[in-house]
């Protein structure tokens, strides 16, 4: 049996009121970590890196139908508080990040699909063309960002991916290497992380199989050099670095399930008044500013995704 001081999993940050965790901010990004992460840094842990190959794709154009109600958040500021458990439990992972190596990247699609196979990342964002969204993001630790997105509609994947109709589920996994992410030898983790939707949430309009951030190839911090967005959801089901996708019959398992269903369920979708059995989930900290909002349902993208939901309401919805 290991012995662990502190459990990742008790999301330590949310601890801390979200003005410590602000400030904490405000004096990293004094001491100039923020430069660290600009977006357009090379992503190999060698000084001479290539650029990215997908370089001449961005940015992207923007689908002016998503709009927001609060400014978009400081791109430093997005790129220094993350969650990314791989590379350790802080939000200061970025600089460490950078050791995953994002070139070349396979995407396994596999499962009930009409045939099985495999793409490169870079055939991937020629193949289905990337546009951008403005999006609001809210993480179950209460904390929020709007930032723009740039991907491939997670639906028009699916069209491409040509599941038969048995697959009722997608489940998302994320690369596997403890020698370049260094929580993966944390071994009470169920690694590697894995998410999933239904395969109607999965063709609604709103998911997105993120490429880039603030109109470029997304830094590694964010889940270079693809991951999921589902802004109407709690952040961890936005899986990072995605090397196999998945149709399937049943409903996965996801890696925070495997820790601690009680706390964080398959759906998460964001509502204010059900709390998390260790805080409110009625406002929310917005990154860079000292405002609490009031949290919206399914984080303000109801009129989207409400449908999706009927006759489920015996399930654990928001949680
Ligand atoms: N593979 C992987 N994906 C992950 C996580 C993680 O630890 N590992 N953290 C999740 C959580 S809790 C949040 S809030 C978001 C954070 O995304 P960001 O760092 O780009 O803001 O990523 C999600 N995706
Ligand atoms: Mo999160």
């Amino acid at each position: 049996m290991l012995i662990k001081n502190r459990p990742g999993w008790e999301m330590p940050e949310s601890q801390a009121t979200p003005e410590a965790a602000f400030l904490n901010r405000r004096s990293l990004l004094g001491a100039g970590v923020g430069l660290i992460a600009s977006a357009a840094l090379p992503q190999t842990a060698g000084a001479q890196a290539p650029p990215d190959p997908s370089l001449d794709l961005y940015p992207a154009k923007r689908n002016a139908a998503y709009t927001l109600d609060r400014p978009i958040t400081e791109q430093d500021l997005a790129a220094n508080y993350n969650n990314f458990y791989e590379f350790g439990t802080s939000k200061d992972v970025a600089a460490a990040s950078k050791k995953l190596v994002t070139r070349p990247w396979t995407i396994t699609v596999d499962g009930m699909v009409e045939k099985p196979f495999e793409i490169g990342i870079d055939d991937l964002v020629r193949k289905l063309p990337l546009e951008e969204r403005l999006y609001r993001f809210r993480c179950v630790e209460a904390w929020a960002m709007a930032v723009p997105w740039t991907g491939i509609p997670l639906k028009d994947f699916v069209a491409f991916a040509k599941p038969l109709s048995a697959a009722k589920y997608i489940r998302f996994e994320t690369f596997m290497n403890p020698r370049v992410a260094p929580g993966q030898s944390q071994r009470w983790y169920p690694w590697p992380y894995t998410e999933g939707l239904t395969i109607a949430e999965a063709t609604n309009e709103l998911p997105l199989l993120v490429t880039g951030i603030y109109g470029k190839p997304t830094p590694t911090q964010h889940g270079a050099p693809i991951r999921l967005i589902t802004p109407w959801k709690y952040g961890f089901k936005s899986v990072k670095s995605v090397t196999k996708i998945s149709f399937v019959a049943e409903r996965p398992k996801t890696f925070w399930e495997g820790l601690q269903a009680s706390e964080y369920g398959f759906w998460a979708n964001v509502n204010p008044a059900v709390p998390h059995p260790r805080w409110s989930q009625a406002s929310e900290q917005v990154l860079g500013t000292r405002e609490r909002q009031p949290t919206q349902l399914f984080n303000g993208y109801a009129e989207q995704v409400a449908g999706l939901y009927k006759g489920l309401e015996g399930e654990r919805l928001y949680v």
